[in-house]
């Protein structure tokens, strides 16, 4: 259990590796990882989950956009949490929805080519209950196709084929511009850049050692 709260936000296009650093992230230094993508998908499914005021997670999203942030906000500033973030906040609109009710501490922007957030795309397969993310050629499960922990078939994310990940990709750039200028105003924006999240993750790691103690160690993970 983290003994100081906690609030970050990592931010990138499709594919940077938001999820994956998150994890590490969570696990490295106790902090919930919240998905707001992962969060729709759940509730697209049926998902079990229960929204923070207690109704169906299917019926808490089924309003659509406004619903999600309004999920989002009451999630991250409950008493205590001490949260890493991906998917939320992804508009000006829910930044600043968040900004009025909660400071954030860091903003972590993740910053990686489009040719690599493509090849990355194709090469990731999901186990949907839980949301367990692998790759063919960076973490690929222990059985080809099947979860490490469950051994449920592994599925490609219907918005990983090429000609939706274009689209979001374009509809990233618009919508985070903004997101963007608003956290480096605040002065709590990281940035950083690369290929490869294991180069990129012991920067991070060093960052957030500075604001919270860790409980694993960087090689930890
Ligand atoms: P999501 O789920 O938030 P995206 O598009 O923002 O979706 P995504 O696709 O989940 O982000 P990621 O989390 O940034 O990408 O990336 P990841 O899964 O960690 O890594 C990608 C792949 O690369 C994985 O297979 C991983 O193993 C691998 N990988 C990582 N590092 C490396 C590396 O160094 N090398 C290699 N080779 N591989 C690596 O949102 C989905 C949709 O939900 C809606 C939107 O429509 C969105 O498009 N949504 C919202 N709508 C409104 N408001 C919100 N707040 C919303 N949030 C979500
Ligand atoms: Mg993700």
């Amino acid at each position: 259990m983290a003994s100081k709260l906690l609030r970050a936000v990592v931010l990138g296009p499709p594919g940077s590796g938001k999820g994956t650093v998150c994890e590490r992230i969570a696990r490295s230094f106790g902090l919930q990882h919240l998905s707001s993508g992962q969060f729709l998908r759940e509730s697209l499914r049926g998902g079990g989950g229960e929204c923070p005021r207690g109704r169906p997670l299917r019926g808490c999203v089924a309003g659509g956009f406004a619903s999600i942030t309004a999920a989002f906000l009451a999630l991250m500033t409950a008493p205590f949490c001490c949260c890493a973030c991906t998917g939320f906040p992804r508009t000006l609109g829910q930044a600043e929805a968040l900004d009025r009710i909660c400071e954030l501490d860091l903003v972590i922007s993740l910053n990686i080519p489009f040719e690599t957030l493509k090849d990355r795309l194709s090469a990731r397969w999901v186990h949907p209950a839980s949301g367990r993310v692998y790759n063919m050629d960076f973490n690929p499960p222990h059985v080809q196709g099947v979860d490490d922990l469950t051994g449920e078939p592994l599925v490609q994310r219907e918005d990983d084929k090429p000609e939706a990940v274009a689209a979001r990709l374009r509809k990233y750039k618009d919508a985070a511009k903004p997101v963007i200028e608003l956290y480096k105003s605040r002065g709590i924006l990281h940035s950083f850049s690369g290929t490869e999240t294991n180069k990129i993750w012991p920067y991070v790691y060093t960052l957030l050692s500075g604001k919270i103690p860790p409980i694993l160690s960087d090689e930890e993970n």
